[in-house]
This record gives C-alpha cells, sequence and structure tokens, in this order.
C-alpha cells in the first residue's frame, strides 16, 4: 500500500446517512488519500460510524471528536493540526460531508498542487457549476462571493468554496489559533491570510450538487457572522494590518 501523506478533512454534523459512503467513495479513489473526520459528537452517531472507518482502516481512517457543536471553522483548525503535528501530512484538503463536493475531483486538485500552493474546487470557473441547487442558495453564494472579492480584493472566483487544498508549507504560516471566525466565514478569513502571504491559489472547476441526505447546518445567525467577518477583514485591510506579500514560487 503507498504511504498517505495526503489528508481530507471532514467535518460532520448528523451526517449518519452520507458518511460510509462518502469514506467508501474517498478509499475507493485512485489515488493514496487519507481522511480525517472530525465530529461533533452528532446526536445521530456519525462518530461512532466513522470510529468503524478507523478501526477497519487504521493507517487511513483517523477520527477527532469533539465534545459538542463547536462551529466548521473550528472544526477545520481540528483537522489541520491532527494532518500536521501528528499525521505529518504533506497536503490538506477540505470537504463537506454531504457530497455537494464530489470525491472524484479529488484527483484533478491533487495534479494541480504540483503547481499551486492552494487548490478550490469551484464553481465559478469555466466547467464548474451548480446543480439542483435552489435560487436562493445560489444567490447567497454570489453575493458572498462578489462581497469578499470586492471588500477583501480577493482574487479567486469561489472564494467561499469549502472545497480545497493547501500545501503544508501555507497551513505552516497561518496562526491558527488567531482566526477569527468559528463558523462558515472561516474560508473566507482563511482564503485572505493565504492570498495576502502570497501563497498561489488555482481553481479546479466542480460542478457542486446540494445536499441528498441530511440537512443543512446554514442559519440566519451563521449568515450574520459572515457579514460581521468581511468587514472586521475589510477593516484589518484598510489599516494595513495584513500586509500584502510577495507572490512566493512554487517548489517541486
Ligand atoms: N464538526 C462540525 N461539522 C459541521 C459543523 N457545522 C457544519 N458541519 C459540517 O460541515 C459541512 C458543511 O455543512 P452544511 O450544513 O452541509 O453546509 P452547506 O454545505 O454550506 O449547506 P447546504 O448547502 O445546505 O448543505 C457538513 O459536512 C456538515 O456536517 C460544526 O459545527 N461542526
Ligand atoms: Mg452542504
Amino acid at each position: 500500500m503507498q504511504t498517505v501523506d495526503t489528508y481530507v478533512i471532514v467535518p460532520t454534523y448528523n451526517e449518519v446517512d452520507n458518511i460510509d459512503e462518502l469514506v467508501t467513495q474517498i478509499l475507493d479513489l485512485p489515488v493514496a488519500v487519507g481522511i480525517i473526520v472530525v465530529d461533533d459528537n452528532s446526536p445521530d452517531g456519525t462518530g461512532a460510524a466513522a470510529d468503524k472507518w478507523a478501526i477497519e482502516y487504521p493507517e487511513q481512517v483517523h477520527v477527532v471528536h469533539r465534545p459538542g457543536k463547536l462551529g466548521l471553522g473550528t472544526a477545520y483548525i481540528a483537522g489541520f493540526k491532527m494532518g500536521i503535528q501528528v499525521l505529518q501530512a504533506q497536503r490538506l484538503m477540505t470537504m463537506d460531508a454531504d457530497f455537494s463536493h464530489n470525491p472524484r475531483y479529488i484527483p484533478a486538485m491533487l495534479v494541480m498542487s504540483a503547481d499551486k500552493h492552494v487548490v478550490i474546487g469551484s464553481r465559478y470557473v469555466a466547467g464548474g457549476g451548480s446543480k439542483n441547487c435552489s435560487w436562493k442558495r445560489i444567490w447567497l453564494s454570489k453575493i458572498a462571493n462578489l462581497v469578499a472579492r470586492t471588500l477583501l480584493g480577493l482574487k479567486a472566483n469561489d472564494a467561499t468554496a469549502g472545497f480545497r487544498l493547501y500545501r503544508r508549507e501555507v497551513l505552516e504560516t497561518i496562526p491558527l489559533d488567531q482566526i477569527f471566525s468559528s463558523g462558515y466565514s472561516f474560508l473566507v478569513e482563511m482564503l485572505f491570510m493565504c492570498q495576502r502571504r502570497g501563497w498561489q491559489i488555482g481553481e479546479v472547476p466542480i460542478v457542486f450538487e446540494d445536499r441528498r441526505k441530511g440537512t443543512t447546518k446554514i442559519s440566519r445567525q451563521e449568515v450574520l457572522k459572515a457579514q460581521y467577518t468581511v468587514l472586521r477583514l475589510f477593516w484589518r485591510r484598510l489599516r494595513g494590518r495584513e500586509p500584502r506579500q510577495p507572490q512566493i514560487p512554487v517548489s517541486a
């Protein structure tokens, strides 16, 4: 078996209907990737379902258990720490558990990571798109992207996507414990930090599909919190608190 140096972080909260199929599909990919499930003590038993995979595939599947719902952003951070400090990962990916992010795009994202430090699975580049999403969901995403790109100067076309790959050296420069957002706006804050530090960002087209099973965790409160995060980062940008570094060349 190939040694695993890339792990996909999958934050879960009540994803018992999705987790088995997702782990199966990731392990079946023609590339060697491991999985770090970060479960927030899901009442539906997702954590226990993930544990069964970790027992069967101790090299590839790892589970971080947290005591309660602590937010998407902090779940990613817990996964990054596990990947960097414990598993010595060279690349860490993030994706949702609900099949909105199809694992079939992982190989193409890995290929692009040879030339880019951060790779986004993107709805808004040629070949990408959204399937079966309500107009409300599509507009929420489009407006969030427009605002983040305009106020923060983000260059990526899909700045709010949760399907990403970060090379290890990128994560080593980001002060994870200082990230302000605990929820969905973590994604915007993280991208802002990566871009300002000069890391090169690429996008692979993906078709985002609305979740088939389970329920959304995005609340009105999350949307408000995201607006606050963007304004806070905009203020930091205006005050020159996050100086723009020159682009860093990509090494092999
Ligand atoms: N560990 C953890 N996972 C979370 C938390 N909130 C959301 N998630 C997971 O993060 C991923 C994205 O959440 P979703 O509810 O699907 O949000 P979304 O994809 O933006 O919204 P939908 O389009 O409605 O599915 C899913 O795998 C969730 O189970 C949380 O507080 N803790
Ligand atoms: Mg989802």
